[in-house]
Protein backbone atom coordinates (compact mmCIF):
# COMPACT_ATOMS: atom_id res chain seq x y z
CA UNK A 1 0.00 0.00 0.00
CA UNK A 2 2.72 2.47 -1.16
CA UNK A 3 1.85 5.88 -2.31
CA UNK A 4 3.87 6.17 -5.64
CA UNK A 5 4.47 9.91 -5.75
CA UNK A 6 4.77 12.11 -2.45
CA UNK A 7 2.41 14.53 -2.25
CA UNK A 8 3.78 18.11 -1.98
CA UNK A 9 2.20 17.96 1.81
CA UNK A 10 4.93 15.41 2.60
CA UNK A 11 7.41 16.94 0.87
CA UNK A 12 6.39 19.75 3.12
CA UNK A 13 6.25 17.65 6.29
CA UNK A 14 9.59 16.52 5.72
CA UNK A 15 11.50 19.57 5.04
CA UNK A 16 10.18 20.03 9.28
CA UNK A 17 11.64 17.09 10.20
CA UNK A 18 15.18 17.70 8.41
CA UNK A 19 14.87 21.80 9.92
CA UNK A 20 14.42 19.51 13.45
CA UNK A 21 17.23 17.09 12.14
CA UNK A 22 19.04 19.59 11.84
CA UNK A 23 19.62 21.02 15.52
CA UNK A 24 21.21 17.78 15.94
CA UNK A 25 24.56 18.21 13.89
CA UNK A 26 27.73 17.67 15.29
CA UNK A 27 26.13 16.57 19.14
CA UNK A 28 24.33 13.02 18.66
CA UNK A 29 28.04 10.94 17.60
CA UNK A 30 28.01 8.47 17.20
CA UNK A 31 24.18 8.65 16.13
CA UNK A 32 22.80 10.21 13.17
CA UNK A 33 20.81 13.28 13.78
CA UNK A 34 17.29 12.49 13.27
CA UNK A 35 14.44 14.84 13.02
CA UNK A 36 10.72 13.77 13.27
CA UNK A 37 7.66 15.86 13.13
CA UNK A 38 4.31 13.93 13.98
CA UNK A 39 1.00 15.23 12.19
CA UNK A 40 -2.75 14.72 13.03
CA UNK A 41 -4.82 14.55 10.12
CA UNK A 42 -7.54 18.11 9.52
CA UNK A 43 -8.15 20.96 7.68
CA UNK A 44 -5.31 22.29 5.50
CA UNK A 45 -2.33 19.90 5.81
CA UNK A 46 -3.03 18.37 9.33
CA UNK A 47 -1.70 19.66 12.61
CA UNK A 48 1.53 19.23 14.36
CA UNK A 49 0.94 16.87 17.75
CA UNK A 50 4.83 16.19 18.32
CA UNK A 51 8.14 16.87 17.54
CA UNK A 52 11.22 15.82 18.21
CA UNK A 53 15.49 15.70 17.42
CA UNK A 54 17.79 12.84 18.52
CA UNK A 55 19.08 14.43 22.03
CA UNK A 56 23.04 14.91 22.35
CA UNK A 57 24.89 12.21 22.76
CA UNK A 58 22.52 10.23 20.31
CA UNK A 59 19.67 9.33 22.95
CA UNK A 60 16.91 9.62 23.49
CA UNK A 61 16.18 9.06 19.72
CA UNK A 62 13.31 11.47 17.27
CA UNK A 63 10.44 9.55 17.51
CA UNK A 64 10.48 8.48 21.18
CA UNK A 65 10.61 12.75 21.70
CA UNK A 66 7.80 13.29 19.15
CA UNK A 67 5.84 10.46 20.47
CA UNK A 68 6.54 11.71 24.60
CA UNK A 69 5.26 15.32 22.94
CA UNK A 70 2.21 13.91 21.38
CA UNK A 71 0.82 11.54 24.22
CA UNK A 72 -2.91 9.94 23.19
CA UNK A 73 -2.91 12.82 19.94
CA UNK A 74 -0.11 10.20 18.33
CA UNK A 75 -3.21 7.79 17.93
CA UNK A 76 -3.60 8.17 13.51
CA UNK A 77 -1.57 10.41 12.90
CA UNK A 78 1.32 10.45 10.77
CA UNK A 79 5.30 10.40 11.46
CA UNK A 80 7.80 12.48 9.56
CA UNK A 81 11.34 11.31 9.81
CA UNK A 82 14.57 12.09 8.51
CA UNK A 83 15.97 8.01 9.00
CA UNK A 84 14.18 4.46 9.24
CA UNK A 85 12.87 4.50 12.64
CA UNK A 86 14.53 1.49 14.50
CA UNK A 87 14.10 -1.92 15.25
CA UNK A 88 16.88 -2.77 17.69
CA UNK A 89 16.86 -2.77 21.45
CA UNK A 90 19.16 -0.13 23.45
CA UNK A 91 18.52 1.58 26.31
CA UNK A 92 15.17 1.78 25.11
CA UNK A 93 12.93 -0.04 23.00
CA UNK A 94 12.85 -0.11 19.03
CA UNK A 95 11.32 3.10 17.93
CA UNK A 96 8.90 1.06 15.26
CA UNK A 97 7.29 -1.14 18.80
CA UNK A 98 7.19 2.31 19.80
CA UNK A 99 4.96 4.00 16.76
CA UNK A 100 3.08 1.24 16.50
CA UNK A 101 1.95 1.03 20.26
CA UNK A 102 1.09 4.55 19.97
CA UNK A 103 -1.45 4.11 17.09
CA UNK A 104 0.55 6.25 14.79
CA UNK A 105 -1.09 5.02 11.68
CA UNK A 106 1.57 6.20 8.96
CA UNK A 107 5.03 6.61 8.68
CA UNK A 108 7.02 8.54 5.81
CA UNK A 109 10.97 7.99 6.46
CA UNK A 110 13.47 10.12 3.73
CA UNK A 111 15.57 6.80 3.28
CA UNK A 112 16.68 3.68 4.77
CA UNK A 113 19.04 3.11 7.83
CA UNK A 114 21.98 1.30 6.77
CA UNK A 115 23.35 0.55 9.93
CA UNK A 116 23.10 -3.48 10.51
CA UNK A 117 21.39 -3.44 13.41
CA UNK A 118 18.58 -1.80 11.56
CA UNK A 119 19.02 -2.01 7.55
CA UNK A 120 14.98 -2.49 6.83
CA UNK A 121 13.71 -4.27 9.73
CA UNK A 122 12.45 -1.22 11.55
CA UNK A 123 10.16 -0.60 8.21
CA UNK A 124 9.13 -4.08 7.99
CA UNK A 125 7.58 -4.26 11.43
CA UNK A 126 6.17 -1.28 10.73
CA UNK A 127 4.13 -2.78 7.80
CA UNK A 128 3.43 -6.17 9.66
CA UNK A 129 1.83 -3.93 11.87
CA UNK A 130 -0.86 -2.92 9.73
CA UNK A 131 1.51 1.03 9.69
CA UNK A 132 1.59 2.73 6.03
CA UNK A 133 5.08 3.35 5.52
CA UNK A 134 6.39 5.50 2.23
CA UNK A 135 10.02 5.55 1.76
CA UNK A 136 12.37 8.33 -0.01
CA UNK A 137 10.39 11.58 0.56
CA UNK A 138 12.88 14.42 0.85
CA UNK A 139 15.69 11.74 0.28
CA UNK A 140 18.37 14.17 -0.46
CA UNK A 141 18.23 16.69 2.05
CA UNK A 142 17.88 13.18 4.32
CA UNK A 143 21.30 11.68 2.66
CA UNK A 144 23.21 15.24 3.35
CA UNK A 145 21.81 15.04 6.92
CA UNK A 146 22.76 11.27 7.40
CA UNK A 147 25.80 11.73 5.43
CA UNK A 148 28.04 11.18 8.58
CA UNK A 149 25.91 8.09 9.84
CA UNK A 150 25.79 6.44 6.32
CA UNK A 151 29.87 6.91 6.02
CA UNK A 152 30.39 5.17 9.25
CA UNK A 153 28.26 2.57 9.51
CA UNK A 154 28.83 1.54 5.58
CA UNK A 155 32.70 2.53 4.75
CA UNK A 156 33.80 2.57 8.70
CA UNK A 157 35.33 6.54 7.99
CA UNK A 158 33.70 9.77 9.11
CA UNK A 159 32.34 11.56 6.08
CA UNK A 160 35.42 14.21 5.46
CA UNK A 161 34.74 17.66 4.62
CA UNK A 162 37.54 19.83 3.41
CA UNK A 163 37.63 23.56 4.17
CA UNK A 164 40.05 25.38 2.13
CA UNK A 165 40.51 29.12 2.71
CA UNK A 166 42.65 30.56 -0.73
CA UNK A 167 43.54 33.46 -2.38
CA UNK A 168 41.81 33.90 -5.90
CA UNK A 169 45.07 32.57 -7.47
CA UNK A 170 45.39 29.32 -5.63
CA UNK A 171 47.35 30.02 -2.76
CA UNK A 172 46.99 29.06 0.96
CA UNK A 173 49.65 31.42 2.51
CA UNK A 174 53.12 32.25 2.89
CA UNK A 175 56.49 30.32 3.50
CA UNK A 176 57.47 30.98 6.47
CA UNK A 177 55.35 34.38 7.71
CA UNK A 178 52.57 34.50 10.26
CA UNK A 179 49.66 33.45 9.54
CA UNK A 180 47.57 36.44 7.53
CA UNK A 181 43.52 36.49 7.09
CA UNK A 182 42.60 34.93 3.59
CA UNK A 183 38.69 35.69 3.98
CA UNK A 184 36.89 38.65 6.17
CA UNK A 185 34.98 38.40 9.36
CA UNK A 186 31.80 37.00 7.74
CA UNK A 187 33.10 33.70 6.66
CA UNK A 188 34.88 33.56 9.78
CA UNK A 189 31.84 33.64 11.82
CA UNK A 190 30.36 30.87 9.26
CA UNK A 191 33.20 28.55 9.45
CA UNK A 192 32.66 28.59 13.56
CA UNK A 193 29.10 27.50 12.38
CA UNK A 194 30.32 24.86 10.04
CA UNK A 195 32.92 23.56 13.50
CA UNK A 196 29.85 23.49 15.53
CA UNK A 197 27.90 20.82 13.37
CA UNK A 198 31.45 18.36 12.75
CA UNK A 199 31.85 15.85 15.64
CA UNK A 200 35.99 16.54 14.84
CA UNK A 201 37.95 18.71 13.52
CA UNK A 202 41.46 17.58 11.90
CA UNK A 203 44.76 19.36 11.03
CA UNK A 204 47.89 18.33 10.21
CA UNK A 205 50.93 19.16 12.68
CA UNK A 206 51.92 21.37 10.22
CA UNK A 207 49.52 23.43 10.67
CA UNK A 208 49.93 23.44 14.39
CA UNK A 209 53.49 24.47 14.12
CA UNK A 210 52.78 27.23 11.50
CA UNK A 211 49.24 29.27 13.38
CA UNK A 212 48.77 27.58 16.41
CA UNK A 213 45.00 27.37 16.27
CA UNK A 214 42.70 26.70 18.98
CA UNK A 215 40.01 25.23 16.30
CA UNK A 216 37.41 25.66 19.01
CA UNK A 217 33.86 27.22 18.23
CA UNK A 218 33.49 31.01 19.02
CA UNK A 219 30.36 32.15 18.62
CA UNK A 220 28.32 33.91 21.39
CA UNK A 221 25.91 30.93 22.41
CA UNK A 222 27.73 28.41 20.71
CA UNK A 223 31.04 28.26 22.95
CA UNK A 224 29.82 24.89 24.43
CA UNK A 225 29.77 23.23 20.74
CA UNK A 226 33.48 23.27 20.20
CA UNK A 227 34.19 19.60 18.31
CA UNK A 228 37.06 17.68 19.21
CA UNK A 229 40.42 18.05 17.49
CA UNK A 230 42.27 15.93 16.13
CA UNK A 231 45.75 16.42 14.88
CA UNK A 232 47.86 14.09 12.73
CA UNK A 233 51.49 14.34 13.91
CA UNK A 234 53.99 11.40 12.60
CA UNK A 235 56.59 12.07 14.73
CA UNK A 236 54.38 13.74 17.91
CA UNK A 237 55.93 17.19 16.98
CA UNK A 238 52.83 19.09 18.54
CA UNK A 239 54.72 21.44 21.07
CA UNK A 240 52.86 21.03 24.52
CA UNK A 241 52.70 25.43 24.59
CA UNK A 242 50.31 25.00 21.27
CA UNK A 243 47.35 26.19 22.27
CA UNK A 244 45.15 22.96 21.62
CA UNK A 245 47.49 21.20 23.98
CA UNK A 246 46.99 23.95 26.88
CA UNK A 247 42.95 23.59 26.17
CA UNK A 248 42.97 19.73 26.16
CA UNK A 249 41.24 19.79 29.34
CA UNK A 250 38.25 21.83 27.95
CA UNK A 251 37.88 20.62 24.40
CA UNK A 252 39.01 17.40 23.57
CA UNK A 253 42.25 17.42 21.68
CA UNK A 254 43.74 13.97 20.50
CA UNK A 255 47.19 13.09 18.39
CA UNK A 256 47.03 10.64 15.88
CA UNK A 257 50.72 9.86 15.42
CA UNK A 258 53.00 7.04 14.23
CA UNK A 259 52.91 3.61 15.91
CA UNK A 260 56.88 3.86 16.47
CA UNK A 261 56.45 7.54 17.66
CA UNK A 262 58.33 8.60 21.03
CA UNK A 263 56.72 7.12 23.99
CA UNK A 264 58.12 9.97 26.40
CA UNK A 265 56.67 12.60 24.03
CA UNK A 266 53.10 10.83 24.67
CA UNK A 267 53.81 10.87 28.51
CA UNK A 268 54.25 14.21 28.41
CA UNK A 269 51.10 15.03 25.97
CA UNK A 270 48.58 12.50 28.01
CA UNK A 271 50.09 14.63 31.33
CA UNK A 272 48.36 17.43 29.44
CA UNK A 273 45.04 16.02 28.87
CA UNK A 274 45.92 14.92 25.15
CA UNK A 275 45.24 11.66 24.04
CA UNK A 276 47.41 9.97 21.55
CA UNK A 277 46.41 7.24 19.59
CA UNK A 278 48.82 5.43 16.99
CA UNK A 279 48.03 4.21 13.65
CA UNK A 280 50.50 1.96 11.04
CA UNK A 281 53.08 4.34 8.91
CA UNK A 282 52.78 4.55 4.92
CA UNK A 283 55.90 4.13 3.10
CA UNK A 284 56.53 8.14 3.25
CA UNK A 285 56.49 7.64 6.78
CA UNK A 286 53.05 9.02 7.63
CA UNK A 287 50.45 7.91 9.34
CA UNK A 288 48.23 5.53 7.06
CA UNK A 289 45.21 7.87 6.14
CA UNK A 290 42.39 5.83 5.94
CA UNK A 291 43.58 3.49 9.25
CA UNK A 292 43.66 6.75 10.57
CA UNK A 293 39.51 7.67 9.60
CA UNK A 294 38.97 4.46 11.14
CA UNK A 295 40.15 4.59 14.32
CA UNK A 296 37.99 8.05 14.42
CA UNK A 297 34.94 6.09 13.35
CA UNK A 298 35.69 3.80 15.84
CA UNK A 299 35.35 6.39 18.44
CA UNK A 300 32.54 7.89 17.24
CA UNK A 301 33.18 10.65 15.00
CA UNK A 302 30.72 10.68 11.99
CA UNK A 303 31.37 14.18 10.65
CA UNK A 304 34.93 15.11 10.57
CA UNK A 305 36.02 18.68 9.43
CA UNK A 306 39.47 18.81 7.82
CA UNK A 307 40.71 22.96 7.96
CA UNK A 308 44.33 22.01 6.98
CA UNK A 309 47.00 22.12 5.76
CA UNK A 310 47.82 21.91 1.87
CA UNK A 311 49.79 18.42 2.54
CA UNK A 312 46.95 16.87 4.56
CA UNK A 313 44.76 18.31 2.39
CA UNK A 314 46.81 17.16 -1.06
CA UNK A 315 46.91 13.92 1.15
CA UNK A 316 43.24 13.25 1.49
CA UNK A 317 42.31 13.80 -2.00
CA UNK A 318 45.12 11.78 -3.58
CA UNK A 319 43.57 9.18 -0.93
CA UNK A 320 40.45 9.46 -2.68
CA UNK A 321 38.58 9.86 1.10
CA UNK A 322 37.46 13.34 0.88
CA UNK A 323 33.63 13.44 0.55
CA UNK A 324 32.55 17.27 0.49
CA UNK A 325 34.99 20.68 0.31
CA UNK A 326 34.14 24.07 1.03
CA UNK A 327 36.54 26.46 -0.99
CA UNK A 328 36.41 30.03 0.58
CA UNK A 329 38.24 32.39 -1.64
CA UNK A 330 39.70 35.67 -0.37
CA UNK A 331 39.93 38.74 -2.36
CA UNK A 332 44.08 39.52 -2.65
CA UNK A 333 46.17 37.69 -4.59
CA UNK A 334 49.20 36.24 -3.17
CA UNK A 335 51.20 35.47 -5.52
CA UNK A 336 54.25 33.01 -7.35
CA UNK A 337 56.05 31.95 -3.76
CA UNK A 338 53.18 31.65 -1.99
CA UNK A 339 52.15 27.77 -0.72
CA UNK A 340 49.14 26.06 -3.11
CA UNK A 341 46.56 25.51 -1.31
CA UNK A 342 46.28 21.67 -2.34
CA UNK A 343 50.37 20.47 -1.76
CA UNK A 344 51.30 20.35 -5.87
CA UNK A 345 47.45 19.10 -6.49
CA UNK A 346 45.49 21.96 -8.49
CA UNK A 347 42.97 23.63 -6.80
CA UNK A 348 41.12 22.45 -10.05
CA UNK A 349 41.02 18.96 -8.95
CA UNK A 350 38.13 20.17 -6.43
CA UNK A 351 36.26 22.74 -8.41
CA UNK A 352 36.52 21.26 -11.96
CA UNK A 353 35.18 18.07 -11.69
CA UNK A 354 34.87 15.44 -12.61
CA UNK A 355 35.28 14.35 -8.87
CA UNK A 356 33.09 16.67 -7.43
CA UNK A 357 30.57 18.73 -8.55
CA UNK A 358 29.33 22.51 -7.13
CA UNK A 359 26.36 22.53 -4.83
CA UNK A 360 26.76 26.07 -3.89
CA UNK A 361 27.85 29.08 -4.37
CA UNK A 362 27.74 32.97 -2.76
CA UNK A 363 29.45 35.74 -2.40
CA UNK A 364 29.70 36.62 1.45
CA UNK A 365 31.48 40.72 1.62
CA UNK A 366 34.37 40.62 -0.50
CA UNK A 367 34.80 37.03 -0.65
CA UNK A 368 33.26 33.47 -2.15
CA UNK A 369 32.05 30.45 -0.48
CA UNK A 370 31.54 27.63 -2.85
CA UNK A 371 30.88 23.77 -1.64
CA UNK A 372 30.94 21.09 -3.40
CA UNK A 373 30.50 17.54 -3.24
CA UNK A 374 31.46 13.82 -4.58
CA UNK A 375 29.79 14.03 -8.06
C1 LIG B 1 16.13 6.32 15.35
N1 LIG B 1 15.96 7.59 15.82
O1 LIG B 1 16.75 9.53 16.58
C2 LIG B 1 18.29 7.89 15.90
C3 LIG B 1 18.44 6.58 15.37
O2 LIG B 1 22.93 3.33 20.25
P1 LIG B 1 21.46 3.38 20.03
O3 LIG B 1 20.73 2.24 20.66
O4 LIG B 1 20.87 4.72 20.40
O5 LIG B 1 21.19 3.19 18.47
C4 LIG B 1 21.88 3.94 17.54
C5 LIG B 1 21.40 3.60 16.17
O6 LIG B 1 20.04 3.99 16.04
C6 LIG B 1 22.14 4.38 15.11
O7 LIG B 1 23.26 3.69 14.64
C7 LIG B 1 21.09 4.50 14.04
O8 LIG B 1 21.00 3.30 13.31
C8 LIG B 1 19.83 4.67 14.86
N2 LIG B 1 19.64 6.07 15.14
N3 LIG B 1 17.34 5.87 15.10
O9 LIG B 1 15.16 5.59 15.15
C9 LIG B 1 16.97 8.40 16.12
N4 LIG B 1 19.35 8.66 16.23
ZN1 LIG C 1 15.03 4.67 17.55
Amino acid sequence: MERAVASSEDERWMEVAVALGRRGLGRTAPNPPVGAVLVAPGLRGGSVVGRGWTQPGGRPHAESRALAWAGEAARGATLYVTLEPCSHYGRTPPCADSLIEAGVARVVAAMADPDPRVNGRGIARLRESGVLVSVGVGASDAARLNAGHVARVSLGRPHVTLKLAVSPDGKAGLAGRRPIAITGEMVRARVHMMRAEADAIMVGVGTVLADDPSLTCRLPGLEDRSPARVVLDTDLRTPLRARLVRTAREVPTWIVTGEDASADAERRLAEAGVQVMRVERCPGGRPELLPALKLLAMRGVTRLMVEGGPILAGALLRADVVDAATVLTGPAPLGEDAIDALDGLPLTAITEGPRFRGVARERIGDDIWADYERA
